[in-house]
């Protein structure tokens, strides 16, 4: 027994093949370097044709080169971790502590109330303790649909619970369960409880999709729960008082299930809003989120959740546990983040939406370096050190001596309603360190990548953990405009990561390893990628129309340094996209969006980030994300691209995507007809043509939806009408100046 005491709760394992991968990226450096040296060695002389242009090329490479730098962190040492539960259970399965779910959503029409409840539920039925756990939804819209969602799902939960409990149930999302089940047979008495709780769920969908069609709670059931007249004195989302109710309390008769058991408590929360009050959008809410379930249930672990993502693995918070409980390593993390995974990812991901090479690649990098970001979403925090606390080498955490301070059993449940609610005010944290150094960090929009900052900074560590069977599963942006939107908001939140105060902190602690600090600045340096893309994108397409050779032509040496650069970068990626468990065309398809994100997303980004900077609040380019809502769901599963509504983000791509087919198209017919002998353009601008036809054949689908698709999801005629213009004016007067 004692033996087993000191066997770890986790093990790590290291990738092979490293050796490979390193003198590889080196050969790919030596390239790069003979790329700069050639550009350094032949800028044209003065008066000569394209020597702006030269130089131009030179910057842009020499950044692209830079930028490829800090990609070696994330790959040279990558390690994977897995946990072992049965030695949690032998060893702490009497003291396992108490877990906070905080479960956050803001908009009852994007997010509609019965996805968020099958997430709480889903949560709810997790195979723990139930007396040790506790949900909580925070509605930042203050909705009265979704807390009478919420009502239901803890009446829902009652059957709903023995059942999962009953027949093993996994994915425990009532929604995702019976979809997954539906072909499959199973024993009798299985079957006929099925139909039973079945019919029950799909009975209280359709009352909760009813409430939410007529935009309102019908009458008669306000009588069922108090907590409906809190919103007689509700007046708008942005602007009402605190809602807090505990709809299962856990000690009640009324909060035990039909077997008879404990439930784990059900909160729901609607923090104070006023118009004049910053709220500080996600993090205002966790904030509140964490002090109230202080008060009330005061877990030591918290997780946190997205309302669209529902728990597909009913064991990863002992799985989780395993990391922070272990008692060698255990002490130094802070969290345990698992990767975001989408349940409606399509065979060859049209948009990129799966991120699988930052999953399957990236963060197993970082957690070699002191652990992955923190992603907002499926991750275990410990709750003292989100709060704040320090690392110190003298930290040890007692897991046997935990002391729960037990405020449900000393109040009763409406003083305990009232004394919480305080807590969820707008003036609470005035002249507090909420946001500044406690919970999550306010003033940036991307708060849970500065809040895991500022925990390293602390001193702490994180950790990774992919599992085989994802723990949560969410819904992926399933149309173009919402992607690019999705996008710029990374990319400008990572910006101001770098230029916020936070990014002092790097530098200040000695407690970031500089691997990690290179990985942390890859993401940040996102947005300075699109000046050099759109240049690439335009320059070298324009000088190909005018003839006027920017790369050495075949027949020089220096052509050798470029196809290799170009060649073994490209089929890295590629293998490396296959190995994360993408297709070839899934490959393709990510490259395109890798293009547009870099010339749209990310260059609205920095203008916006640039024109704050300069205090210009408002953002300049108004950016929709709405699309019509007809057959757009056909659309995606056929792999079809959704461009919706026009915007500037699109007459951007259209333009450029218009004017790489117009050089190339004006270039064949200039040598072919008009200049003799022409076909030796092949040697002289072979680079030229290749980007420029790449391009081309990337831009395909943008073709298609301007001009042959005719169903609601092409591009609007306004868009084919501005990008023509734009891009034919663009190569005429190119070609007309000297
Ligand atoms: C989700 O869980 C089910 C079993 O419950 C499993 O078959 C499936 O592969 C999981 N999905 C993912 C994406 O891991
Ligand atoms: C392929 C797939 O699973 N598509 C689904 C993605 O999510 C939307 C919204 O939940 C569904 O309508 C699609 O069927």
């Amino acid at each position: 027994m004692a033996e087993k005491e000191h066997s770890p709760l986790f093990e790590t394992k290291r990738a092979k093949g490293r050796v490979f991968y390193k003198v590889f990226s080196l050969s790919l450096f030596v390239g790069i370097c003979f790329i700069w040296v050639y550009r350094v060695s032949h800028i044209p002389r003065e008066g000569e044709d394209g020597k702006w242009g030269w130089i131009g090329m030179f910057c842009v490479e020499l950044w692209f080169g830079l930028y490829w730098l800090l990609r070696h962190p994330f790959r040279w040492n990558p390690r994977f971790r897995e946990p072992f539960r049965d030695r949690l259970s032998q060893r702490y399965e009497e003291v396992l502590p108490k877990v906070d779910i905080f479960v956050c959503t803001a908009d009852p029409v994007i997010e509609p109330a019965v996805m968020v409840i099958n997430t709480v539920l889903s949560v709810m039925a997790y195979d723990y303790p139930p007396d040790k756990l506790s949900v909580y939804l925070s509605d930042d819209a203050a909705s009265d649909i979704t807390f009478y969602a919420l009502f239901e799902a803890s009446i829902f939960a009652k059957q709903w619970l023995p059942f999962c409990r009953k027949f093993k149930v996994d994915p425990t999302s009532p929604a995702a369960y019976f979809k997954t089940i539906a072909s499959s047979t199973h024993s009798s008495s299985h079957a006929k409880e099925l139909l039973t709780i079945k019919k029950l769920y799909q009975d209280m969908e359709s009352r909760i999709e009813n409430a939410g069609k007529m935009g309102r709670v019908p009458e008669e059931l306000h009588s069922k729960h108090k907590g409906f007249s809190a919103w007689d004195s509700y007046s708008s989302r942005s602007d009402h008082d605190t809602i807090l109710q505990i709809l299962l309390d856990g000690k009640d008769s009324s909060a035990k299930d039909v077997d008879g058991n404990v439930m784990p408590i059900l909160v729901y929360l609607a923090r104070e809003k006023r118009p004049q009050v910053p709220h500080n959008f996600k993090a205002g809410a966790m904030n509140s989120l964490l002090r109230v379930s202080s008060m009330i249930s005061n877990g030591e672990i918290i997780l946190n959740v997205d309302c669209d993502m529902y728990s597909n693995n009913s064991q990863s918070l002992r799985d989780a546990l395993c990391f922070l409980m272990d008692e060698d390593q255990g002490r130094e993390i802070a969290f345990v983040q698992t990767p975001q995974c989408f349940e409606n990812i399509t065979k060859n991901d049209i948009y990129g939406g799966a991120l699988q090479v930052v999953y399957a690649m990236e963060f197993h990098g970082m957690d070699a370096l002191g652990g992955p970001l923190y992603i907002g979403t499926g991750c275990f925090h410990r709750r003292e050190i989100l709060c704040g606390r320090k690392f110190n080498n003298q930290y040890k955490k007692d897991w046997n001596g935990c002391k729960n301070i037990d405020h449900m059993k000393e109040a009763s449940l409406h003083e305990l309603e009232e004394k919480s609610k305080a807590l969820a005010s707008c003036t609470y944290e005035k002249n507090t360190l909420w946001g500044k150094e406690m919970g999550l960090l306010y003033g940036c929009s991307v708060e849970d990548v500065v809040t895991g900052l500022s925990i390293k900074c602390r001193g702490w560590k994180s950790v990774y953990y992919n599992p085989q069977r994802s723990a949560f599963l969410g819904v992926a942006p399933t149309t173009l405009p919402q992607v690019l939107v999705q996008h710029k908001r990374w990319s400008e939140g990572g910006f101001q990561v770098l230029l916020s105060k936070y990014s002092r902190a790097w530098y200040a602690y000695g407690f970031i390893n500089p691997g990690l600090r290179m990985a942390y600045c890859y993401y940040n340096l996102w947005v300075t990628l699109s000046w050099p893309t759109l240049y690439y994108c335009i320059i070298p397409s324009l000088y190909l129309l005018k003839g006027i050779p920017l790369f050495p032509q075949m027949s020089s040496p220096w052509f050798i340094p470029y196809a290799y650069v170009m060649l073994g970068d490209s089929s890295y990626c590629l293998m490396e996209f296959l190995w994360s468990g993408g297709t070839v065309k899934g490959w393709w398809n990510d490259l395109r969006i890798w293009l547009y994100k870099r010339t749209s997303s990310y260059l609205f980004a920095f203008v916006d980030t640039i024109l704050k900077i300069f205090g210009f609040s408002e953002s300049t380019f108004i950016v929709s994300a709405k699309v019509a809502e007809e057959n757009v769901s056909q659309r995606y599963e056929k792999e079809v691209m959704e461009f919706g509504n026009s915007s500037p983000m699109l007459t951007l791509l259209a333009t450029l995507a218009l004017l790489n087919l117009f050089c190339l198209l004006g270039t064949f017919i200039k040598q072919v007809f008009i200049i003799e002998g022409g076909l030796r353009i092949f040697d002289t601008m072979a680079l030229q043509v290749l980007l420029s036809g790449v391009l081309v054949l990337i831009n395909i689908p943008v073709y298609q939806g301007l001009f042959l698709r005719k169903d609601k999801g092409r591009l609007p005629i306004s868009v084919a009408v501005q990008s023509t213009t734009l891009a034919l004016s663009a190569c005429v007067l190119f070609i007309s100046t000297r």
